[in-house]
């Protein structure tokens, strides 16, 4: 019924706004968990159901990941919901994962009515204020009037300048009332205008400092990834000839046979990397932060270098490490500026001593660190998908944190960018299998592989019910299980003198736990047997766990120690490169 007062449409619950304010971001999916305080927008999502698809997560720790995995892999806006309370607290994880490594997303939790607000009603939790640290921004709305605006700034902010978590708390009475919406809304955010385009001057300064370097690098970051510069990358690449790096989150930025990659940097990194990273004039930072885990020891990290930083956050200038031309702006515009002043030159005399030192210091596969053992090692696992991969493409690799997150990260040739989906910056055990079903509604005809440890996959496993009831075919679980939290008793055994203080892990039968969620479930247990399995996880239509029982006391080398400086690697026990 159009309202006569106002003229402009009828009149609409809350909880109706804000199913038609998802529409008009174009959200079509959004995982949650209902409760008391957000049923007024689960009676309204019923109405929208055939437009606004909603996954019912087992644990809203889940739908936060799933959501995350969502907008990783799409660069689209992730959606979550949960009710007040105890469904919000389980959404801080999640959310601070996102915030760590700058995700958009959007988390939407139902609060208690205003009349009640900040009197412990049942279920009460300021989750506002829990969340103001690790949200771009966040909203507590009393108001159903407010609804409109509220979601196209939620929306804007998760999404612009460098993404990130924000969340709107919404009270039941909020959610309940009726008006007519004002969808006439402008964003106008005085105090938030990302820079997209870089300084000029700064640009040409960057130019002049990369045309006169004897041994300069590119240092790639998730920016790379998030502002979609892989082509302007390649191109400044191949007209300067500078080899290129890149960081964890940037692994796919740069495709990893291109003749000038020369790998990831840092804790985990290969020494040939750290190396020239120590030994460079010119080190040019694009979109990445200089995170603890790829500087080592700060004041130590590339002493020779001259460091150009270009990152769309002007709060990640200098913060790590000093920066000699700072450029704040978007990554692919500022990659784009460059190009316009770039000199084309060459850089083979350095190319060619890094790629001296890569073949001496460089192991992969199952020369790492393998014994002399007829047992599976990690590294076959990670050769035989590594192969899977390369032959069928069409696919994306979500990996969970712990020793065979970095595995992946060395052994696994990364070429596209949003292929490879991992939590980096707050290190969230029980991200993967979460994640990968965000990724694989995300990308239905792509062959999702989560990768996990026993540890972090027993974290969240119970999604498997989600990818189950969704009829998600697509996702493929490979659980390298060592029954230990492996990275934590690797570093008791490296650092701790083989204290193996709770690390020891025993788990269930994961196969037939898989059968019991109606999935289906592998064992591996000899090097033989580790492709075939793989082939067969990925023909079967549907989804498949793979317990990959490995070698259980093996170490991910090289490693930094921590408080190191990045010149200092361990590339074996007692061995120092
Ligand atoms: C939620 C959470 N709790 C604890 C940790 C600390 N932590 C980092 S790696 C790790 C061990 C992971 O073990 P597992 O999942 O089995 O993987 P593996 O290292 O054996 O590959 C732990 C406990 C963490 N990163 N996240």
């Amino acid at each position: 019924m159009p309202d006569a007062k106002h003229g402009r449409g009828p009149e609409r619950t809350g909880a109706q706004i804000m199913c038609e304010a998802l529409l008009r971001e174009q959200v079509s999916v959004m995982f949650g968990i209902p409760g008391g305080a957000i049923m007024p927008f689960y009676y309204a999502m019923y109405e929208y159901r055939d437009r606004l698809h909603h996954v019912l997560c087992r644990h809203e720790q889940g739908a936060g990941h799933a959501a995350e995995g969502y907008a990783r892999s799409s660069g689209r806006v992730g959606v979550c919901v949960a009710t007040s309370g105890p469904g919000a607290t389980n959404l801080v994880t999640p959310i601070s994962d996102a915030w760590m490594d700058s995700t958009p997303l959007v988390a939407i939790t139902g609060q208690v009515s205003s009349a009640v607000l900040g009197r412990d009603a049942f279920q009460e939790t300021d989750i506002t204020g829990i969340t103001v640290p690790i949200t771009k921004h966040n909203y507590l709305v009393k108001r159903a009037e407010e609804i409109p605006g509220v979601f196209r700034e939620a929306f804007h902010i998760a999404s612009t300048g460098r993404p990130g978590p924000v969340l709107i708390d919404v009270t039941k009475d909020a959610q309940q009332a009726r008006t007519v919406p004002d969808w006439d809304v402008e964003v106008n955010l005085p105090g938030y205008r990302p820079t997209i385009e870089g300084h000029s001057r700064q640009v040409r300064a960057a130019a002049a400092l990369l045309a006169s370097a004897e041994r300069p690098l590119l240092l790639v970051g998730n920016g790379v990834v998030q502002s979609g510069a892989a082509a302007e990358l390649l191109a400044l690449a191949e007209r300067t000839g500078i080899p290129v790096v890149t960081t964890l989150h940037g692994l796919g930025a740069f495709p990893e046979d291109h003749a000038l990659s020369i790998g990831m940097p840092g804790m985990h990194g290969w020494v040939h990397v750290n190396r020239a990273i120590q030994e460079c004039d010119v080190l040019c930072n694009i979109g990445g932060r200089f995170d603890d885990r790829v500087t080592g020891k700060a004041s130590h990290f590339a002493p020779h270098a001259r460091v150009i930083h270009i990152d769309i956050d002007p709060s990640e200038i200098g913060k790590n490490v000093r920066a000699h031309v700072p450029i704040v702006g978007d990554a692919r515009a500022v990659l784009r500026a460059l190009l316009d002043v770039v000199a084309p030159r060459r850089a083979d005399a350095w190319l060619a001593h890094i790629r001296e030192m890569q073949a001496t210091y460089q192991m992969r596969h199952r020369e790492l660190n393998r014994p002399e053992t007829a047992s599976l090692m990690p590294h076959d696992v990670y050769a035989a998908l590594n192969s899977a991969l390369r032959d069928r493409g069409a696919y994306r690799v979500v990996t969970d944190v712990g020793q065979h997150q970095m595995w992946a990260a060395q052994l696994l040739d990364w070429q596209r960018p949003r292929t490879h989906i991992t939590s980096g910056g707050a290190g969230t055990m029980g991200f993967a299998v979460p994640a990968a079903l965000g990724v694989a509604l995300a990308h239905p005809d792509e062959t999702v592989w989560a990768v996990c440890g026993d540890g972090g996959f027993q974290m969240t496993n119970q999604e498997l019910a989600t990818i189950v009831q969704e009829r998600v075919r697509n996702v493929k679980v490979a659980i390298v299980n060592n029954g230990y939290l492996g990275m934590v008793r690797q570093w008791q055994e490296l650092f701790e003198e083989k204290r193996y203080s709770g690390t020891l892990l025993s788990g269930p039968d994961f196969a037939r736990l898989a059968d019991a969620y109606g999935i289906l479930g592998l064992t591996v247990e000899r090097p033989g047997d580790a492709a075939a399995a793989i082939d067969r996880a990925w023909d079967h239509d549907g989804p498949v766990v793979i317990d990959f029982r490995v070698e259980r006391e093996v170490n991910v080398f090289p490693i930094v120690p921590q408080g190191k400086s990045i010149g200092e690697m361990m590339v074996g026990v007692g061995e120092h490169a």
